[in-house]
């Protein structure tokens, strides 16, 4: 009696560790997420807040044309992909509101090297600005616009406002 006892719990913890391990084994399988394969690149842009812009060493964005929702947070990060440190080549990112005269307040800004070329003066023209950045280095800054529009953006470093500037479209 006794011994039958013995036995079949011994059967049973054997049992026991038989099927954990199996369970083990049988783990659930991560075959998920992998649905989100859009874009069509060339096509119609497709509009996120989520909005990421380089700037390298040759004194370029590699975006000219950003494009956002109205009325929803933005976050944006800019990216300096070079290796310059922000003496030489330095990048911002600074987006202007509609109507803002960009060379002039490109020569503003260019003065404003205590400010990181941030004119204080300007502050009225500015929806949004990241920090100046040198190579390596990112910045993300969020910001909400709620009015439809297209706003221009610039590195306000010195000398870069021309090669570097584009659009913020938003719909
Ligand atoms: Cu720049």
């Amino acid at each position: 009696m006794n011994k039958r006892i013995k036995i079949s719990m011994i059967m049973l913890m054997g049992f026991l560790a038989v099927t954990s391990c199996g369970k083990k084994e049988t783990a659930p399988t991560d075959e998920q997420t992998e649905a989100n394969e859009s874009t069509g690149e060339g096509e119609t842009p497709a509009v996120s807040n989520v909005l990421v812009i380089e700037g390298n060493d040759q004194m370029q964005f590699n975006e000219t044309e950003l494009h956002a929702v109205a009325g929803k947070p933005i976050t944006l990060t800019l990216k300096h992909v070079g290796q310059t440190p922000k003496e030489a080549m330095g990048h911002n990112l600074v987006i202007l509101q509609e109507g803002t005269d960009e060379a002039a307040f490109a020569t503003k800004a260019m003065a404003a090297k205590d400010t990181d070329y941030i004119p204080a003066s300007e502050k009225a023209s500015i929806v949004a600005h990241t920090k100046l950045l040198g190579g390596g280095e990112e910045d993300t800054i969020e910001f909400t616009i709620d009015k439809k529009g297209t706003y221009n953006f610039l590195c306000t470093f010195p000398g870069h406002y021309a090669m570097m500037k584009g659009v913020l479209i938003v719909e």
